[in-house]
């Protein structure tokens, strides 16, 4: 294991957290504040596997002082947060909410003074519950009506957000939300949900501009990536790792930087009841410059061909020889190292500096009777995984900040509460913040850093 001693980070190298609204913030119908679809969603019998909701989550919304202290004692530089679609426009579509905005007006100062640099992602799967209801990312409307929401967001906030990002790991919703059904909005689409595809990133360019209208400060978006891993030697194993390469991770990235979808998807002839999916003059607005590249990394995928002929062109295989976390996800910091330095070959000059948006684990995390709460693992896993970002460093990748996932543990999606990835362990019967020794080794991480 890597020492926290031999972790040098060049200055300015900023160190954060990360969490998002609906995972922390509680106070669902307080203010003003809408339906999403994760309310509806989490609501519904069977969706997450203990029953639970963010009704209450960390009741952020009522104790973010205290969180904000949590992190000054930590030392982070910035925080990573998302602003609630609904809380500022109930319905998608109406004139800004002051209540909504006035929560995150606070927020955003508690953290100036303290002086971390607030993060503030748009949008972090919480699509307010109406624009779903008129078929959300799968209409090409909910696109500008997310450029709509920007607009109002950052007339507000303008350049006291430091960092902006546009969404969180448009893959994840797609997928899992309009794919496989397994998140909001549970729509099952699993080979026509290319159109969630293109509207999310058509709306990520429609927001850049509507945010460069008001801040000078760096505009990005947060991807999730995962290195592919061949298993297997055939040809047949080669063509599924590159059709699962172009799923996971180009999908969302190629258009960013000007070359349009992976051809292998053969995306471009898409078309709905409403006509081609992909209109004249969209891949110009998807490919708006962006100042950084946020990049959420957990575990690489193994990959071959498939065994029987099934619906997908590749199989996912575990990984042989690496310990997993308690979501069963590998713990492969080599994994990071290759996708930063992947990223960098593959883009090449059109790659703009790198912030790891994210990176985290979880584990069975037990509060002691007296208090404490010791995550070796995790303290391990941030170990190797900043490890790796300072070899891509080295080897020329410009990485320019990492934040954890998470500041503390909260709802994890369909996994409710089952799953913590907390630097600080929540009680969710008391609301009690307890730091784990994760906490104490980064805190003193940092402290080390020029
Ligand atoms: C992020 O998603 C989210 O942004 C965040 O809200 C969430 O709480 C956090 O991560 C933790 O889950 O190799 O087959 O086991 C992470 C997306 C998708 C990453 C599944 C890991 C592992 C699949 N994840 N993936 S597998």
């Amino acid at each position: 294991m890597t020492e926290a001693a031999q972790l040098n980070f060049p200055a300015g190298f900023t160190w954060g957290v990360s969490t998002s609204a609906y995972q922390i913030e509680g106070a669902t119908s307080q203010d003003g504040r809408g339906t999403s679809i994760w309310d509806t969603f989490a609501h519904q019998p069977g969706r997450v596997v203990d029953g639970t909701t963010g009704d209450v989550a960390c009741d952020h919304y009522h104790r973010y002082p205290e969180d904000v202290a949590l992190m000054a004692d930590l030392g982070v530089s910035a925080y990573r947060f998302s602003i609630a679609w609904p809380r500022i426009q109930p319905d998608g579509t109406s004139p800004a909410n002051p209540a909504g905005l006035a929560f995150y007006d606070r927020l955003v100062d508690a953290l100036l003074d303290r002086g971390i640099d607030p993060v503030a992602t748009l949008f972090h799967w919480d699509l307010p519950q109406a624009l779903e209801d008129r078929g959300g990312w799968l209409a090409r409307d909910t696109a500008y009506r997310f450029a709509e929401y920007a607009d109002l967001v950052a007339r507000q906030l303008g350049d006291r957000v430091k960092l902006w990002i546009t969404l969180n790991e448009p893959f994840v919703h797609m997928s899992y939300g309009y794919g496989m059904g397994v998140h909001a909005p549970g729509r099952m689409h699993l080979f026509d949900a290319f159109p969630v595809a293109h509207h999310q990133l058509l709306g990520h360019g429609l927001a850049v501009d509507a945010l460069r209208a008001h801040t000078g400060n760096p505009i990005g978006i947060a991807n999730n990536y995962s290195p592919v891993w061949l298993r297997g030697d055939t040809e047949a194993d080669r063509a599924a790792a590159g059709a699962y390469d172009a799923l996971h991770n180009r999908l969302f990235t190629d258009p960013l930087f000007g070359r349009g979808y992976p051809g292998e998807l053969a995306l471009d002839s898409a078309v709905t009841p409403d006509g081609p999916v992909v209109r004249e003059g969209d891949l110009e607005i998807v490919a708006r410059p962006i100042d950084f590249l946020g990049v959420n990394y957990y575990n690489p995928t193994g990959v071959r061909a498939p065994e029987e002929d099934g619906p997908l062109p590749f199989d996912l295989v575990p990984l042989d020889g690496y310990p997993t976390t308690n979501f069963d996800w590998p713990v492969a910091p080599d994994g990071l190292l290759d996708l930063l330095t992947t990223l960098r070959t593959t883009y090449g000059e059109a790659l703009p500096p790198i912030h790891i948006t994210e990176g985290g684990c979880s584990y069975d995390d037990v509060l002691t009777a007296d208090g404490h709460c010791d995550d070796p693992e995790r303290v391990a896993y941030l170990a190797g995984h900043l490890q790796a970002v300072r070899e891509a460093m080295d080897a020329g990748v410009d990485v320019r900040g990492y934040f954890v996932w998470s500041l503390m543990d909260n709802f994890e999606w369909a996994e409710g509460f089952t799953k913590r990835f907390g630097l600080v362990h929540v009680d969710f019967d008391t609301q009690v913040r307890t730091p784990k020794t994760s906490y104490a080794w980064y805190r003193d991480l940092i402290a080390r850093q020029p």
